[in-house]
């Protein structure tokens, strides 16, 4: 039997952004308005592309880590990654765009380490008089070498795109092969309380 290929994706981005229901109408193809998907941190899926069995595994960051850095163990595991950004709020792209800088500084240190980023504007069901011009992330997206997808997991649309994610990884060698760090849930300190 031929050996599967495991892709590992991260989604990170500012708190509220959809990270988690763009994980379920990717996976699952539903959407929920409550919170119901805290708690599932990955989801994983098979392809047989070019004859080549690959697996994708998506990894969701928890809200209760909404304040922290990406862990590096997260980055150089990591083949690609997805930011969401909520559409309908300024801050949340702010945020989204120090998160992409911190993240591609780190990858010019790690200088061999060169993923594929998804940019996310998610929500695109609530946009009716477009508060971030397109223009404008796309002027952004432009100096940072990544996709730029607008999508609304309510409704699925601008979902046919990230469908393409395992054809557009096919053609890497994964990164995690060559590397002993595997990512894992974090570590809770049972003396902690988290949000
Ligand atoms: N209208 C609309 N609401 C959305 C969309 N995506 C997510 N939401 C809602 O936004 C809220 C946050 O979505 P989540 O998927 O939990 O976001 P998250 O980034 O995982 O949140 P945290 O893990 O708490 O940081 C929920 O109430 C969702 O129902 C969308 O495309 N359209
Ligand atoms: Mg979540």
């Amino acid at each position: 039997m031929q050996n599967t290929t495991t892709y590992k994706l991260c989604i990170h981005g500012p708190w509220r952004s959809g990270k988690s229901s763009i994980m379920f109408r990717y996976f699952q193809n539903n959407f929920s308005e409550d919170n119901r998907y805290t708690g599932v941190d990955s989801m994983a899926k098979e392809y047989t592309i070019n004859d080549r069995n690959i697996k994708l595994e998506f990894w969701d960051r928890q809200s209760c880590e909404r304040f922290r850095a990406l862990p590096l163990s997260y980055i150089v595991n990591s083949d690609a990654f997805i930011f969401p950004f909520d559409l309908t709020s300024y801050s949340s792209y702010k945020d989204i765009k120090a998160m992409l800088e911190e993240l591609q500084d780190i990858c010019n240190r790690e200088a061999y380490h060169n993923p594929i980023v998804y940019l996310i504007g998610n929500k695109s069901d609530l946009e009716q008089d477009p508060l971030i011009k397109d223009e404008e992330v796309q002027s952004f997206v432009d100096g940072h070498k990544m996709y730029y997808i607008k999508v609304s997991c309510k409704t699925g649309n601008g979902f046919e795109r990230l469908h393409q994610i395992p054809y557009d990884l096919s053609h890497l060698t994964p990164r995690h092969q060559s590397k002993s760090i595997k990512l894992t849930k974090p570590k809770r300190d049972p003396n902690k309380i988290y949000c």
